[in-house]
């Protein structure tokens, strides 16, 4: 049986990926194979990312990227927390090893001591892309707090569920001196409206779920008991749905957002659907054997 990892968990849907040995975030596959589980594992801190937090969440959305049958990623943190009770989605950046140089690997390195070549990196920006340019819907499953940077992520994912009782938003980022001024405050403002979204940033106020739906933010609120039920369940619809077609659709309403490189994203599918067609096969075919290509049996469509 798998070991339970949270309270909206249930272990007989859920089988651990093996070999990756994540220490901050945990990877599930479901029985069928087809959605992935992907959650911060480290409640103690409301799910705070250190950097190697990030580098586990990277390296687990990429294989599920890669996973010709994953169609759809959860991603949510575990809880509630073994101190206090209290739950999150995820509070962002870790606050306690933030340094002057960028967010260090473990306590007690210092400027001096660290990979330069790490030094500095804000990678969750990595995440963050790497969540909007894979051709798989991502849902964020907010089950408490979604602070900061992790307000940002939950921003960035397709769709999102929230729990009725614990999910809270709050946009920390000008309370710690810190800011995401990219997809965490321009994109928001896309979704929920400038003025909206100047109040969570300038006044740093929690708002809740119910909140969150009426401004346009959160897909679904459900009950805490149901949230990641209803996760699946809406995993389970979006996998009977066309992949090419979900994959397209991601990238045209990415597009306008994402300027050139939202239109290489969605081009770069647009070719690999061309390539299977008839008429590009003759395009290479005429190539490789040395002759003019036939256009003929290929219209000028209207
Ligand atoms: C989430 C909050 C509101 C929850 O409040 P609550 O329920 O009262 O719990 P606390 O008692 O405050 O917390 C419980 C324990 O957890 C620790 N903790 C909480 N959050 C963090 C954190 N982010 N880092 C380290 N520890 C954390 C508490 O200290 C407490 O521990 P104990 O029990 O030992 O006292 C509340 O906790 C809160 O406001 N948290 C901080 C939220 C925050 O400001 N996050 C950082 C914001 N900035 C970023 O995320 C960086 C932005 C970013 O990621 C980014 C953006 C662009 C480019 C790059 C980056 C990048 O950094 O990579």
């Amino acid at each position: 049986m798998t070991q339970q990892v949270s309270d909206t968990f249930d272990p007989e849907r859920w089988v651990p990926v093996p070999g990756f040995g994540f220490t901050d975030i945990t990877y599930h596959l479901d029985t069928s194979g087809r959605i992935a589980r992907i959650a911060f594992d480290r409640p103690e801190v409301r799910n705070a990312f250190r950097p190697q937090t990030v580098d586990e969440l990277y390296r687990a959305l990429d294989d599920a990227r890669c996973n010709p049958r994953v169609g759809v990623v959860l991603l949510t943190g575990n809880g509630p927390s073994p101190k206090d009770g209290g739950y999150a989605f995820c509070s962002g950046g870790d606050q306690r090893i933030r340094g002057r140089d960028g967010y260090r690997y473990a306590e007690g390195e210092t400027a001096d001591t660290i990979d330069a070549a790490r030094s500095g990196r804000l990678h969750i920006l990595e995440v963050q892309r790497l969540i909007r340019m894979m051709p798989k819907v991502v849902i964020s499953v907010v089950n408490g707090w979604a602070a900061g940077g992790g307000h940002s992520l939950y921003v960035v994912t397709d769709l999102t569920i929230a729990s009725r009782e614990h999910a809270r938003f709050k946009q920390t980022d000008a309370d710690v001196g810190s800011f995401d001024a990219g997809y965490g405050s321009a994109y928001f403002a896309k979704q929920v409206g400038q003025k909206f979204a100047r109040e969570a940033f300038f006044l740093a106020e929690t708002y809740d779920a119910q909140r969150g739906y009426e401004m346009g933010a959160v897909n679904r609120v459900v009950p805490h008991a149901e949230l990641e039920i209803e996760a699946v369940q809406m995993a389970e619809t979006i996998l009977t749905k066309s992949p090419t077609a979900i994959r397209m659709l991601k990238f045209a309403m990415n597009l306008t957002d994402d300027g050139l490189v939202g239109q290489q994203v969605f081009a770069g599918a647009a070719t690999r659907l061309a390539y299977g067609t008839d008429e590009a096969v003759e395009g290479r075919d005429a190539f490789l054997q040395k002759r003019d290509p036939d256009w003929g049996p290929y219209p000028w469509h209207f």
